[in-house]
Parts: C-alpha cells; sequence; structure tokens
C-alpha cells in the first residue's frame, strides 16, 4: 500500500509539495493537469513537467485525478467517439509516461455536491456538510454559485465555471436520461478503451457518487455497492475498476462498506478513505456532515474498512480524503494540510497494526 494525498497543482493549491513530503508515510501524491477541460487532449509536455514537478520535490505520481469525461460521453451524444478519441490520446500520452491509475467519475451535470462547505462544529473546526432541506431549497441555477462563493478562492474540482454557465443547454442535453442509458454509455466508453489500458496497463478506477443519491432529479449510476459490481461485470477486464471512496458510499447507510470491499474482487485500484457523521438513518437523500479520519468521530469503522482492504489482497493507493479545516488554516474546502496529514498518519497507523497482527509483510511502501 502506498499512502498518497492529493495535489491539485502549483497555482491551485494552497499546500506545496514540499509540505506533502514531510508527512511521515506520505510518498506520493495523485494530481492532474487542473486548467484542463473535459474533452481537451493532454499535452505530453505538460504531463511529464507535471510528473517532474512531482520527482524533484522527492515524491510519486501514483495516478491522475482526474481525467474528467465529456458530458458527449456521458450523455452518448453522435459526436462522443471524438471526444472517446481524445481521451484515448491523452490515455496514451500517461501510459507513455509510466502512469498507470486514472481516477475518474460519471456524475452527470453536478459533480460532488455540499450544502455547506465551512460548517462550524463545537471545537471550532469547520467541515463540508449536506442537508437535504437546504438542497431542495437552491435553484440548480444557482448551485454553482452556492458552491463557488464558498470556495476561498480556490478553484472547485469538478465545478468548472466554464462548463456550469451553460446550465440550461446542459439540462437540455441530458433530457429524458435514465439510470440505464448513463450504464450503456459507461459501457460504450469503457469498451472502447480497455485496449489502450490493457496496452499500458493502466487502471481506470471510477469513483462513486458524492453523495449517493440522485440530486436535483438527475440520475445516479455509482451510488451502491450492487451499482459498482454490475459495472465490472459489465465490463469484465481488470483494468476497469474502481476508487472505494468510503465518504461518497458512506452517505448511504444501505452501504456496508467492508461488505462492498470484499464483493469487488481485486478490482479496486485506489482507495481514498474519510470519515462522516450520518444524521439520517434511512436510505435516501439524507443528513451527513464530514467528520475527522478517526472511526469514534463519525458513522464509520475505519478499523474494519483498512481490516477489509487488506484481506482483499488491497496493494494500491491510499489517499486520506476531505479533511476538517483546523487550527486556521485557509485552503480549498476539504483540502487543507493539517487534517488530511492527521488523517494520514492515523491511516498509515492502521494499516501497520492490520500489517502485523496478520503476520506482516506487506508494510507501508515509502
Ligand atoms: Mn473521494
Amino acid at each position: 500500500m502506498q499512502m498518497t494525498m492529493r495535489w491539485f497543482g502549483a497555482g491551485y493549491d494552497s499546500v506545496r509539495l514540499e509540505q506533502i513530503r514531510q508527512v511521515a508515510g506520505v510518498s506520493a501524491v495523485v494530481s492532474t493537469l487542473y486548467g484542463s477541460l473535459p474533452g481537451e487532449v493532454w499535452e505530453e509536455d505538460a504531463i511529464l513537467s507535471l510528473k517532474k514537478e512531482v520527482e524533484d520535490a522527492g515524491l510519486k505520481l501514483a495516478g491522475i485525478e482526474s481525467v474528467n469525461i465529456h458530458d458527449a460521453i456521458k450523455v452518448g451524444s453522435p459526436d462522443r467517439d471524438k471526444y472517446i478519441d481524445n481521451y484515448i490520446l491523452t490515455l496514451e500520452r500517461l501510459g507513455r509516461a509510466d502512469i498507470h491509475l486514472i481516477c475518474y467519475n460519471f456524475m452527470i451535470i453536478f459533480d460532488w455536491t455540499r450544502s455547506d462547505l465551512a460548517k462550524l462544529r463545537s471545537d471550532g473546526a469547520t467541515v463540508m456538510s449536506y442537508d437535504q432541506k437546504i438542497i431542495d431549497k437552491i435553484d440548480p441555477g444557482n448551485m454553482s454559485r452556492v458552491m463557488n462563493a464558498q470556495s476561498n478562492g480556490y478553484a472547485l474540482a469538478g465545478w468548472e465555471p466554464e462548463r456550469l454557465g451553460r446550465l440550461k443547454e446542459l439540462f437540455a442535453l441530458y433530457e429524458g436520461i435514465t439510470e440505464e442509458k448513463l450504464f450503456a454509455n459507461l459501457n460504450y466508453f469503457l469498451e472502447r478503451i480497455m485496449p489502450v489500458c490493457d496496452k499500458y496497463n493502466i487502471n481506470m478506477a471510477i469513483h462513486p457518487d458524492d453523495p449517493g443519491w440522485s440530486v436535483f432529479g438527475l440520475p445516479r449510476i455509482m451510488s451502491r455497492g450492487s451499482q459498482l459490481e454490475r459495472l465490472l461485470g459489465m465490463v469484465d477486464n481488470p483494468h476497469n475498476g474502481v476508487t472505494l471512496c468510503t465518504g461518497s458510499l458512506g452517505t448511504n447507510p444501505a452501504n456496508d462498506i467492508p461488505g462492498i470491499i470484499s464483493s469487488l474482487r481485486g478490482r479496486i485500484h485506489f482507495a481514498h478513505l474519510r470519515n462522516l457523521r450520518r444524521s439520517t438513518g434511512h436510505s435516501g437523500p439524507g443528513d451527513f456532515e464530514e467528520a475527522a479520519h478517526f472511526s469514534a468521530d463519525g458513522s464509520l469503522d475505519m478499523f474494519a474498512i483498512v481490516k477489509a482492504l487488506y484481506d482483499a489482497g488491497f496493494n494500491g493507493p491510499i489517499r486520506p480524503d476531505h479533511g476538517r479545516s483546523i487550527w486556521g488554516e485557509v485552503s480549498m474546502p476539504g483540502y487543507g494540510l493539517y487534517d488530511r496529514a492527521l488523517g494520514a498518519s492515523y491511516l498509515t497507523g492502521l494499516w501497520e497494526a492490520v500489517d502485523k497482527v496478520s503476520g506482516g509483510g506487506r508494510p507501508v511502501e515509502i
């Protein structure tokens, strides 16, 4: 297992690679060409200079989070092949640069969604939270503004103003889209990219929906364990896999995360481990707030999750996911240094303990 942190790139992230390098146990980052838009072909030079920048700081580039999917591919419009060809070209260039892990998602129009990006907790920390009653009162046309107004001035992943500025057009584009159509379009995309993934040994790792239910009436297909299993059966290639994001799957109490880990048959290529506190017990839209990584701070048993990953033979990158904002740090919401460093240390400790009681031999890679 390789402990990593997400890094958005110089000019986008408040955290420097030199700081990440000093977090004990963290030996790599996942990053992206943050300024690129879905559908663009990534320049070879830009990929190589990102890799060099990370390596010059004494870290490895464990993978790309994310190479985003153009709407034409998600909706299955006639021009989708052009965008899939672009995606394949980007994958070839990443493969040639010795990058073998790609995180992506298949959420439509809106990416990860929260009602509050800085909810105050009793200890003075702030966290991102989701309250369905608040979301229900927001006009989808204002959602991008609501999110970006709370971003502390940073560009939020998945909330590109360029794309969301065409919201009416996007809603018209997706009119009549169903879960089945989305599955079919995802299937088409994966079938077309698998040959290049096979050639360069690239693991595709789809990120689950966050939260794990329909928001603003739009269908979502990667919300439940059974849907992740369906995806793996649909394109039964080891390079078609999953990012196990506990904070996303964990929004839905019906998802038994350790059970899901064992059901995914070794096809988890990347793990985002974080905790959250659910305030409702039902399986539909509900309320939650993010928490410290520590099990007792939230609703998830992080020990059981790490143990299930270990027992499933997981050997890929893990990263702490969104952190709380603590000690006065100002950063992109969820992506400060301090609480994610604490999360990385906690997760590294859990892994070491599980490895040692299991006989050892699979320590954290450093
Ligand atoms: Mn995640």
